[in-house]
């Protein structure tokens, strides 16, 4: 397990740059000997005294010249009760970056040292104060890009994964108890359970196991987002259902085809998911070598990309070239887009191929509410799970150990219907458990928890 450190940390905890306040947080056994030589409180009450979770006004002072450097609000958080579980503090200073940096630098000076990415959060998993499910969502509820990422990051951050993966574990535990009170040589007062039970409740752990498994596609996409090529052949309007997509002018738009040549990704959010929406050169055969690049880079997005809008002309119908485009795509199955609705009937279809068109006018705004819905539950595969109904899993962390964890209880049942003894069986409940316990991180390697805490910004 980890040995925690005894140096008092220091960093500034809100972003770089000017704003009408900044944060330097302080954790460790010495935070208040620290804020000790470089605080004043107006109130001139001794910094030993300060009162827990209250808010104290006053100076902060350099420690050798006592010359000011900013005027602050001060709170003191004493260990256990506290984010870390060690006694913190946190200094509310102006929001200029020199200002911050010279609080921290004096700290320093008293001896507190600057803290690693994810230090103060590192802490508070290894106090108890967090569980490991818990402090990844502390680093994806920073990051998270969209309403519904952040809400799911929440939900993680309050605790629900790790209820439902402590409910799991509470099940294999008795289980455990059960067989190891077959073997005689535990708790006497336990019951031996008939086979029957003990599969009954093996199979009850595998669907919860496989249950949360499930939601792994939808918890990934909330995490990290998706990432959305507009393709087609040139001019029928692709930077503009990027611009519509957006609200915002990001691309060129011009009526010559071949106007946009490199790629132009952008981040926005479509229906509560996080989005990058790439805008890519038109496809066409071309000796313009720019523009041959462009087709190139165009082809990679494509590639890459987890989902490929492929945009028509309604005006022009659809054209040899749509034809050969649709059938080069039809293995990333794109999402046909019709665009220019506001000029042309949309109506034409193409009944052979029973293609579903979304009709839009990236122009006019018309039917984007409708391809941004189509979008979503292509995304989703038709299903939008509201996020808070249930325990999501959002990493493959997560999703590895449940793997884990369900081939052991699938061996278990095995074992049993094999008719082997109890304590085979036990072995893999054992092995089972291990597994979920690198999700509440009871059972992670130094290794897994510095790559875990390194993703963190400093300050957290
Ligand atoms: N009426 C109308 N015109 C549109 C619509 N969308 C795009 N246009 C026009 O079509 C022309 C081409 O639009 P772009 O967005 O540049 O098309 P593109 O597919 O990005 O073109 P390339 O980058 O050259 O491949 C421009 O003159 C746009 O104003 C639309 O929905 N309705
Ligand atoms: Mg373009």
């Amino acid at each position: 397990m980890v040995t925690l450190t005894e140096d008092t940390i220091i960093a500034i905890s809100t972003p770089l740059g000017e704003g009408a306040i900044g944060v330097v947080r302080l954790s460790g056994a010495e935070s208040l000997h620290v804020l000790e030589r470089l605080f004043r409180p107006s109130s001139g009450q001794p910094v030993a005294e300060l009162p827990p979770r209250r808010a104290t006004h006053g100076r902060i002072v350099h420690p050798d010249t006592q010359g000011l450097i900013d005027e602050v609000v001060v709170t003191v958080y004493r260990a256990p009760r506290s984010y870390t579980g060690e006694d913190v503090v946190e200094i509310s200073a102006h929001g200029s970056p020199v200002v911050l940096r010279r609080i921290v630098e004096a700290a320093c000076q008293c001896g507190a040292r600057v803290a690693e990415p994810g230090e103060f959060t590192k802490r508070a998993f290894l106090n108890g104060k967090l569980d490991l499910s818990q402090a990844e969502a502390v680093c994806d509820l920073i990051r998270a890009r969209s309403d519904l990422s952040a809400a799911a990051a929440a939900e993680q951050l309050s605790g629900k994964l790790g209820q439902e993966i402590r409910a799991i574990q509470s099940d294999l535990t008795r289980l455990m108890a059960h067989l190891e009170a077959s073997l005689d040589f535990a708790d006497d007062e336990l019951e031996p359970w008939g086979e029957d039970e003990l599969h009954a409740v093996g199979r009850g752990v595998l669907d919860r196991v496989h249950r949360l498994i499930a939601t792994y596609e939808h918890g990934r996409i909330l995490r990290e987002g998706i990432t959305v090529a507009i393709t087609g052949r040139p001019n029928v309007g692709k930077s503009s259902l990027l611009n519509a997509l957006l609200r915002h002018e990001r691309a060129l738009v011009t009526p010559i085809p071949g106007t946009t040549r490199d790629t132009i990704e952008e981040l926005t959010n479509i229906r509560g998911i996080p989005v990058k929406a790439i805008d890519t050169a038109g496809l066409r055969v071309t000796d313009d070598p720019v523009e041959r690049l462009g087709v190139e880079r165009a082809r990679a997005s494509i590639a890459a990309a987890d989902l490929v809008l492929l945009v028509l002309d309604a005006s022009e119908g659809v054209t040899p070239e749509d034809e050969t485009l649709w059938n080069e795509l039809a293995p990333r199955e794109p999402s046909g887009v019709m665009n220019t609705c506001d000029i042309a009937s949309c109506e034409l279809g193409d009944a052979s191929r029973k293609t579903e068109y979304v009709r839009v006018s990236a122009l006019t705004g018309e039917g984007m509410g409708t391809l941004e819905d189509a979008i979503a539950r292509r995304i989703f595969a038709g299903d939008v799970a509201p996020v808070g109904s249930e325990a999501m899993i959002t990493r493959l962390r997560h999703k590895q150990a449940l793997e884990q964890c369900a081939a052991a209880v699938e061996r278990a049942l095995d074992t049993m219907r094999q008719g082997l003894p109890a304590d085979f069986v036990s072995i893999d409940v054992r092995d089972a458990l291990l597994a979920l316990a690198e999700i509440t991180g009871e059972n992670v390697t130094d290794e897994v928890i510095n790559v875990i805490f390194s993703e963190f910004c400093i300050g957290k």
